[in-house]
């Protein structure tokens, strides 16, 4: 009887061991994965992106391409790094145009207008529909956002 007692003592530890360590198994593989950026996450935060023109025509004697960015709301629009900035991994702002912050989709969530050179943006796009993707840092985290585009 003693037997088929600590028998079943051991399987509840051995069931409760499994359920703490399932529980607790993902805040666990987090805290690894960010003690070494001391906290801070390390994957890129998702903003969101719109291009404007959606259409760019090699030809098209714009100057400029304008790009909106909207951090995620627990994120200012002013913490973004504009040099930090690049269209595709290598475009970066062009400083000559103007910078302001605005909220350009009417959400209340403030975003950050920037302007890239249109020559090289167009030089750097393949025909067709191609993604654009914008990468910075905000507050020192890494955030990133794409946008699809037609070139003509
Ligand atoms: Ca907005």
């Amino acid at each position: 009887m003693k037997r088929v007692f600590w028998a079943l003592v051991l399987f509840g530890c051995a069931t409760l061991a499994i359920l703490v360590m399932r529980l607790f198994a993902s805040p666990l593989l987090a805290m690894v994965i960010t003690i070494p950026s001391y906290g801070r996450i390390v994957y890129p935060i998702k903003v969101a992106v719109d291009v404007d023109p959606d259409s760019l025509n090699p030809e098209s004697e714009g100057k400029w391409i304008t790009v909106y960015i909207e951090p995620p709301s627990s994120y200012n629009v002013s913490e973004i790094d504009v040099s930090s900035i690049r269209l595709n991994d290598s475009i970066p702002v062009d400083d000559e145009a103007s910078i302001t912050v605005g909220d350009h989709d009417h959400d209340d969530i403030q975003d950050l207008m920037i302007k890239f050179d249109r020559a090289q943006v167009v030089d750097l796009l393949s025909r067709g529909e191609t993604k654009l993707g914008i990468t910075g840092e905000i507050n020192e985290d890494p955030f990133e956002g794409s946008y699809t585009v037609n070139t003509g």
